[in-house]
């Protein structure tokens, strides 16, 4: 790889929030409202009772949750508690929760992924990463609630690089943004990062019934830093790309030194040749899984050439361009796959790098889209156009995809189309199905990190902002302006109608032991220092609505709800005990406490439930432990 010193100080600067072209300060605040005042306002809005026609899930980053708005709305609807507790719905204090969070209580969600069939969105699941903690987790569009937390992955730190789709849901597509010396837990200096350190890209597999996760394989890397990848569809189908940012290779003072090449790598990945070497008994197991030499194994892994520090890595959805945003170039690389395959057939490779070919750059590349100041992600309308987020213009910027013409060829700068100012400083942009086979090509989404002084204040934290914008003619127009809580980065947009929520949980499906329907079946048994109360939730009242206990006891309780009712949701909150669970019509939670304190602790009913609510509401009694003295008596 080429080394050039001459890497624009200026570039780099310009990477810093506002120090572009675009300073917040040339744009006024009426400049988005101007053209079809009213228009807009029409077009998103949704009366009193109406409902939206897309969900959209949005990553909550470092808060670990996700959040679901109305599209075109973009009212939030609700948030699904993903990776840290949220008292709210008592996610993370009853012990099906508890277990699924671990030792963790904090998650870092970047990338929503749709499961798919045939390269569109079914409907059933979401994945989504967690960056912080190596972690994926599933949620069921049915109930729109977590049901698995997979991971610490082994042998990958720093999930970042997912949650990657394939086209029929068989994986989950992962890569580590950090390299550390493998197996997990052996030390080595990161002075050695590079003879030391290691990266990885995962296959997670899905159950197709269940949607259950496991780690499927892994393929060992140099230590790159990975960053953002999208999986191949259409004849690209079976293989998947992610960039990275740090081919030089630096584990200090990465602005300066990953900055230096003029280009880094994409890792070009045939998902099947992995799946198919495992099965030939072709991997090392190293911590349960069996991970894949890509020096020992060709065709699994090849190494394609992509200018400057890129970032997003897009698939178009005839899944033949593949588009990558290079932050430290003003351009969009364009790359062909049948050209991949053609140098891979040909064995067209500049070089290698420890056993894997590197693609010829040349070869491949289509052309170079001069899109703008600091490119990072790029979505899809269906119609051969593709849009691309522009960090430091704080623009995204609409261009047509190739095939060209031959005087577009000669000039690329004509197949830029339109450019609409959003503000400010956006990350990732999301089209609706923007990165399945059909794109539903109506709205977008810019997500940007920063939303400075275009809101009531509230304090020094500020939301983020994301703008709604309206692509379905040449230009695009702006339509609403929402802001979130810190911090999302991508998302997705499904039409409503694939999305089949239920409402209650059928009584006949709840396969919860301990759960109990009526009055007669519910109670307190003692065994030992051990209290288990079985007791049902119903407006107005828990039966049992008194629990007597002694200091050091191991108190459990099952509440079911026994409503059947939509929306009749009842939740148990303990006075001084830290406890708070909430539980839907037809579910069973357990909780469990222990009585390290005496008196007396009212537990009461935190979602208001009906006239009656404020009197649903009991007693937990906690005797002194019997001292020598009192058990003598
Ligand atoms: S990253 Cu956040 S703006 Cu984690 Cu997908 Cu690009
Ligand atoms: Cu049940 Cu309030």
């Amino acid at each position: 790889m080429k080394k050039s010193l001459l890497i624009s100080a200026t570039l780099a600067t310009a990477l810093l929030p506002f120090s572009g072209c675009n300073p917040p300060g040339q744009k006024s605040a009426g400049e988005t409202k101007t053209a079809s005042a009213g228009t807009p306002a029409a077009r998103t809005y949704v009366a009193p009772g109406d409902k939206d026609e897309y969900y959209l899930f949005y990553s909550g980053g470092h808060s670990g949750q996700v959040y679901v708005a109305g599209i075109p709305s973009m009212r939030h609807i609700s948030t699904i508690p993903v990776f840290a507790p949220y008292p709210a719905t008592g996610y993370g204090f009853d012990e099906e929760s508890k277990k699924m969070l671990g030792d963790y209580s904090w998650g870092d969600v970047h990338h929503p992924g749709l499961s798919k069939k045939d390269g569109v969105y079914d409907g059933r699941f979401l994945f989504v990463n967690d960056n912080a903690n190596n972690r994926v987790a599933r949620i069921s569009l049915s109930d729109f609630k977590t049901h698995q937390i997979l991971g610490p992955i082994p042998n990958s730190s720093g999930n970042h690089g997912s949650s990657f789709v394939t086209d029929n849901t068989e994986y989950v597509l992962v890569a580590s943004r950090f390299s550390v010396p493998l197996p997990k837990g052996r030390y080595a200096d990161p002075k050695d990062y590079e003879k030391e350190f290691n990266g990885m890209l995962s296959g997670i597999k899905v159950d197709p019934q269940s949607g259950e996760m496991s780690v499927g394989w892994q393929i060992l890397t140099p230590p790159f830093d990975w960053d953002l990848g999208s999986t191949g569809k259409g004849p690209s189908e079976g293989w998947a790309f992610w960039t990275s940012y740090n081919t030089e290779m630096a584990h200090e003072t990465l602005e300066a030194t990953s900055t230096q090449g003029e280009r880094d790598y994409a890792a070009v990945v045939n998902w099947r040749a992995a799946e198919a070497a495992v099965k030939e008994g072709k991997a090392t197991m190293l911590d349960g899984v069996p991970v894949i030499d890509p020096a020992k194994v060709p065709g699994v892994l090849y190494f394609m050439p992509v200018p400057k520090s890129p970032h997003g890595i897009d698939t178009d959805p005839s899944g033949r361009w593949i588009a990558a945003g290079g932050k430290l170039q003003p351009v969009a690389s364009v790359f062909d796959f049948e050209k991949i395959m053609a140098a891979i057939a040909k064995k067209d490779f500049e070089s290698e790098f420890r056993g894997v070919p590197v693609i010829r750059y040349e070869s491949v590349l289509e052309g170079s889209v001069p899109v703008g100041l600091g490119p990072l992600h790029t979505q899809f309308d269906g119609r051969g156009n593709a849009y691309t987020s522009l960090y430091i213009e704080s623009v995204v910027a609409k261009w047509k995809l190739p095939p060209w013409t031959a005087e577009e060829k000669a000039d690329l700068n004509k197949v830029i189309l339109d450019k609409i100012d959003v503000h400010y400083n956006i990350g990732h942009l999301v089209l609706g199905g923007g990165d399945t086979k059909k794109p539903y090509g109506d709205y977008l989404v810019a997500m940007n990190k920063l939303s400075k002084g275009r809101h009531l204040s509230v304090g020094p934290s500020q939301p983020e902002s994301s703008q709604l914008i309206d692509v379905t003619g040449q230009k695009m127009a702006m339509l609403y302006e929402a802001f979130t809580e810190p911090e999302p980065h991508f998302a997705q947009i499904i039409k409503a109608d694939t999305v089949n929520a239920i409402e209650v949980y059928p009584k006949a499906d709840n396969k919860h032991p301990h759960a109990v329907w009526e009055a007669k079946d519910t109670g307190v048994v003692r065994n030992g220092n051990k209290v288990e109360v079985k007791m049902i939730a119903i407006r107005s009242r828990f039966i049992p609505d008194r629990i007597d206990t002694q200091e050091g006891d191991e108190l459990t309780i099952h509440i079911t709800n026994v409503e059947q009712t939509t929306d009749m949701i009842h939740g148990i909150g303990i006075i001084e005990q830290n406890m708070n669970v909430v539980i839907d019509p037809g579910e069973t939670k357990t909780l469990k406490v222990t009585m390290t304190k005496t008196g007396v602790f009212p537990f009461y009913c935190t979602n208001f439930c009906s006239a009656l609510h404020q009197e649903m509401q009991g007693y937990l009694t906690v005797k002194p432990a019997p001292t020598a003295e009192t058990a003598a008596k």
